[in-house]
C-alpha cells in the first residue's frame, strides 16, 4: 500500500478521537482539558524510542529494527526510534495539543518530559508474561515507573525538565493504548479459543482497569483516554507470522483479507474494556474517561483505502 494523503487519514483519526470525548457525554457533561502533559503507556504502536533504549545497540532483530529505512521514511525522513514510516497516533495527538513529541522514558541522552513522558515499550504485554523474551516489560511495571516519576518530579528543583505540578490534575492527561501484543502472544503460543476467551481476554481487562485505578489513586490527573484495540488480523505482522494457520479458530482469512477469529478476540476484548470503563467512571470520582474506537476507523481503512488516499 502507498500512502498518498497522509493528512486526510490523521484528520479522521483526530475527529475520530475527538468525537469519541464527545460521545461519553450520553449521560453527563464531559470535563475535558487540552493537556499540558501527556503520560503513555503500551506497545509498539505508542513506543518512541523505549524499546531501543532499553535493549541498547543489539544485531538486528525485531526490537533494533526501527533503526533501519524504510521506517521513519515518510514523515521523519529518517529512522526515528518508532515502528511506523512515519508519526505513530500518540505523535498525532501531542501535535494536535501543541506539545513536543513524547521522549521515552529511558532516553538518557537530554530527554525532555516538561509536556510528557512515554513509558510505551514495543513488545509490552498487558499482563505479566514471563516467557517474552524481547522485552521484560508489562503495563503494570509501566504503571510502576509513572508513580515513581510522578512522585519524584513533585520533589525537583525548578528548571528541571519534567512537567509543572500545574500540569498534572486536569491538565495532564493519561494515555493507553495496550492489550494487542496479549492476543498476539496467546494465539503465537496457541493458547486456545476457550483459554483467551474465558482467561486471557477478562484478564487483560482487568490488569488495564487496575493500571488506571493505580494511577488515579497514586496522581492528581484525572484524565484518561484509552484506545480499543485495532484490527490486528488485518495485519501484515499476524498474516506474516501465519497466527491463522496455528489454529483453524484463529482463521480464516475473510474476504477483506483479515484473519476472522484474531479480529473476533479483538473485538470481544474492546467490548469487555467499554463495560469495564462505564464501571470504572461511576468509581473514580471527578475523572473523564474517553475510549477511542480505533477498530472502526482503521478498519474502514482497510476495506476503502481508496477513501483515505492509499492505493
Ligand atoms: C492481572 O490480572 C490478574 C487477574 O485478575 C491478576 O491475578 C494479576 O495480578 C494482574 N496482574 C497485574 C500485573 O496487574
Ligand atoms: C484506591 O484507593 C481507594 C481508596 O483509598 C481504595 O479503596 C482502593 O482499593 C485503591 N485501589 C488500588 C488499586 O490501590
Ligand atoms: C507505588 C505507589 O505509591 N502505590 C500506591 C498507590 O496507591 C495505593 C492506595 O490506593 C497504595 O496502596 C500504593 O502503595
Amino acid at each position: 500500500m502507498h500512502l498518498k494523503r497522509v493528512g486526510a487519514f490523521t484528520d479522521g483519526l483526530l475527529l475520530l478521537l475527538m468525537a469519541a470525548a464527545v460521545s461519553t457525554a450520553s449521560h453527563e457533561v464531559v470535563r475535558f482539558q487540552c493537556p499540558e502533559a501527556i503520560l503513555a503507556f503500551g506497545g509498539s504502536s505508542t513506543d518512541t524510542g523505549e524499546a531501543q533504549s532499553f535493549t541498547g545497540e543489539r544485531e538486528l532483530d525485531f526490537v533494533t529494527a526501527s533503526q533501519f529505512l524504510p521506517y521513519g521514511i515518510t514523515y521523519f525522513g529518517h529512522p526515528a526510534d518508532r515502528y511506523s514510516d512515519g508519526r505513530l497516533i500518540i505523535d498525532f495527538l501531542s501535535q494536535a495539543f501543541g506539545l513536543r513529541l513524547l521522549d521515552p522514558y529511558f532516553d538518557n541522552i537530554a530527554p525532555d518530559f516538561r509536556q510528557g513522558i512515554n513509558f510505551a515499550t514495543g513488545g509490552a504485554n498487558v499482563r505479566r508474561v514471563e516467557s517474552i523474551d524481547v522485552v521484560p516489560i508489562y503495563l503494570g511495571l509501566q504503571v510502576n515507573q509513572a508513580i515513581r516519576f510522578y512522585h519524584k518530579s513533585l520533589d525537583v528543583p525548578s528548571g528541571a525538565l519534567v512537567p509543572a505540578p500545574s500540569s498534572f490534575g486536569n491538565l495532564g492527561l493519561y494515555f493507553i493504548f495496550a492489550g494487542v501484543n496479549d492476543i498476539c502472544f496467546a494465539t503465537m503460543t496457541n493458547s486456545g479459543v476457550e483459554r483467551i476467551r474465558d482467561v486471557i481476554l477478562p484478564e487483560i481487562v482487568s490488569n488495564v482497569s487496575l493500571a488506571i485505578t493505580r494511577l488515579y489513586n497514586n496522581s492528581t490527573t484525572r484524565q484518561f483516554l484509552v484506545l480499543g484495540i485495532s484490527p490486528f488480523g488485518c495485519t501484515a505482522f499476524a498474516l506474516g507470522l501465519g497466527l491463522p494457520d496455528l489454529n483453524p479458530a484463529y482463521g480464516p482469512i475473510g474476504q477483506d483479507g483479515c484473519a476472522q477469529g484474531i479480529n473476533g478476540f479483538v473485538k470481544e476484548l474492546n467490548e469487555l474494556l467499554l463495560v469495564e470503563l462505564e464501571s470504572l467512571r461511576s468509581q473514580l470520582s471527578e475523572t473523564t474517561i474517553v475510549y477511542a474506537d480505533t477498530y472502526s476507523i482503521i478498519y474502514d481503512a482497510v476495506i476503502n483505502p481508496s477513501l483515505y488516499g492509499f492505493s
